[in-house]
């Protein structure tokens, strides 16, 4: 129970909704997390891993059914369909809130309705929010537990009259009928997770997987919150925070967005190569910006806890990552092996017998794997070996840059300086990964996804863009550089021109020196790229073509995304900001001149 008024009356609308047979105020504690693991052992929903190989671990199996975001299901309701733009799902919000309705009537019966309130950053920092999910899922309790800040003292934060994000959450299995409870209960034909982004709630019905039905992570901090920030003037973005520290003892914070697959949480992690230079992470996947007295953009991180990808994770991809997870954590869809500890591929040579995902019987000579490909880890911030001093620091942290980056094979050179931060949101808005394998010299289908925002924008994204653009014009010069990056450029011959991962620091340590006018560029129609000279590669091999590869401007190349970027921009009509739009005219012009 709580003092605060608008929060109880609303837990007594959704319990006689919902139908629960009680009510439980979540407190945060430690043993309340371990009686969710008691819950989670006795209906099979959870495994102990072995104590010795990893202590106070759990692995959870969830239904084929439901193992991933469902961005078909997932809904933008404003009230006008243009204000959630051509790329969310809208559904009118009348029609969607009858629905929901019947969804949700009684749909808790014969389960205990958890009351779960959380604040996303630092407990009372001015950049944080808080938001108070209702749900029937005890691995929602306890995930939330390690990925927000949870509990009775964010009540007392709340206080009386403070408000929150009413966040609605059930697996859509009602315990009716004499119906059995099952291991990983969830509504495997109708899920529903629906944002309202002009009354800021969130329903989520049917699924108890991920950014589904952990409600603080994409749905709040970023669809709910990108609204908020429109309207009060700030940034929510699905942004890594690092902190970066030369020899000199000199840091500099760093934001950067990267579509999924683009190895993210590796960058957030990463141990550099370049001697002397130290990286420590701050958050790894989503930043809230909001400006400071002096005028600057200051970052938190709105999450408590890392929910990564395991597959691919190893101790030379992302050691930091692996060590994070030695202890305390929850192993979804990932293999068991018979010593009673979780694998999956990429983790190490394959063990010769597992129980997959599934709960079957594997070997490597099984055809299918493991692990799901989004099997994940979910494990406290605090646990990273190299989390900054900083991250809980209430004010934020002052960003120098921002980097974006996608996956490209061809034309995007490793990296960009933007001329000002106009620029920088142009390069933002035309982020893209390949689809396909491109042909030589020729550019492949391309998957457009703007500021890696496209599935978590709640907003019009041509509105978000005039957002941008607003808050540039409003802080001129203290905004931070922005960078186009891509790890991700092949040789003709399909191999990877840039070594990748800890090499990655040598162009962090460029935009550092660039932050401080102490490395050179050179000026070029899409904007400032490195002298060969001002990139430190002492002891790297890359050979002098492919260097030269990553770094010029494939003048043809350009020149032939330039119309994709048009028809791209075409789809948002009058919501599209000329200002965009001129600079795809003016790369035309100083690309053919
Ligand atoms: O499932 S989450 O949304 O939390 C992670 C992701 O899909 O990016
Ligand atoms: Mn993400």
């Amino acid at each position: 129970m709580t003092s605060n008024l608008k929060l109880n009356r609303w837990v007594e609308e959704m319990a006689t909704l919902c139908q629960p047979d009680q009510v439980r105020w979540c407190d945060g504690s430690e043993q309340e997390y371990n009686e969710m693991f008691q819950l989670m052992l006795a209906s099979g929903t959870a495994e102990r891993l072995n104590e010795e190989l990893r202590p106070n671990s759990y692995l959870v199996r969830s239904d084929p059914a439901d193992v991933a975001r469902v961005e078909d299901r997932t809904f933008i309701c404003s009230e006008n369909e243009v204000d959630a733009g051509p790329t969310n799902n809208w559904a009118e919000p009348e029609e969607m809130r009858e629905k929901l309705g019947g969804l949700f009537a009684g749909s808790m019966r014969g389960r205990t309705m958890y009351v779960i309130p959380f604040s996303m950053g630092p407990i009372g920092s001015h950049i944080a929010h808080i938001g108070v999910q209702l749900s029937d899922s005890p691995y929602v309790v306890a995930n939330m537990r390690t990925m927000t800040r949870m509990g009775t003292k964010v009540l007392d934060t709340l206080g009386d009259d403070g408000g929150f994000v009413p966040c609605m959450h059930s697996v859509g299995y009602p315990l009716v009928d004499g119906r059995e409870d099952v291991p990983w209960p969830c509504d495997g034909d109708q899920k529903y997770i629906v944002h309202f982004p002009e009354s800021r709630e969130i329903w989520s019905y049917g699924s108890g997987y991920g950014g589904n039905a952990l409600l603080g992570k994409k749905c709040f901090a970023l669809r709910i919150a990108s609204a908020m920030a429109r309207d009060e003037g700030w940034l929510a973005e699905h942004m890594l925070i690092l902190k970066i520290t030369s020899p000199e003892g000199e840091s500099k914070f760093i934001c950067a967005a990267f579509p999924s697959a683009c190895g993210k949480t590796n960058l957030a992690m990463l141990n550099p190569t370049v001697k002397d230079w130290k990286v420590e992470t701050i958050g790894d996947d989503i930043a809230w910006m909001k400006f400071g007295e002096d005028g600057r953009l200051y970052a938190i991180n709105p999450e408590a806890g890392f929910f990564g990808v395991a597959p691919g994770t190893n101790m030379s991809s992302n050691p930091n990552a692996i060590l994070t997870l030695t202890e305390n954590a929850i192993f979804t869809n990932c293999g068991k092996t018979p010593e009673g500890d979780v694998w999956w591929e990429g983790m190490s040579d394959p063990p010769p017998s597992l129980i997959d995902w599934r709960g079957n019987e594997w070997t490597p000579e099984s055809d299918t794997p493991a692990a799901h490909p989004n099997a994940r880890f979910t494990a406290v911030a605090s646990q990273c070996p190299v989390i900054s001093d900083e991250w809980q620091d209430p004010n934020g942290v002052p960003i120098s840059a921002i980097l974006f980056g996608g996956r490209r094979a061809t034309v995007v050179p490793l990296v960009a300086e933007a001329r000002d931060w106009e620029h920088g949101t142009f390069m933002g808005s035309i982020i893209s990964s390949e689809k396909t394998a491109a042909a030589a010299g020729k550019v492949g289908e391309l998957r457009r996804d703007p500021m890696a925002m496209l599935p978590f924008c709640g907003y019009n994204m041509g509105d978000y863009w005039s957002h941008w653009l607003d808050i540039g014009r409003k802080q001129g010069a203290q905004m931070p550089l922005v960078y186009y990056v891509n790890w991700f450029r092949k040789s003709d011959t399909g191999k990877f021109l840039w070594p990748g991962f800890g090499e990655n620091s040598r162009v962090l340590k460029w935009v550092f020196e660039r932050c401080n006018g102490s490395a050179n560029a050179v000026d070029t129609p899409i904007g400032n790229l490195p002298t060969p000279e001002s990139l430190d590669l002492d002891g790297l091999n890359v050979d002098e073509d492919a260097l030269k590869t990553l770094l010029t401007v494939d003048r043809e190349g350009w020149l032939q995304e330039l119309p994709l970027i048009r028809d791209y921009y075409a789809r948002f009509g009058d919501r599209m900001p000329n200002e965009l739009t001129s600079f795809v005219d003016n790369l035309e012009k100083e690309l053919s001149a």
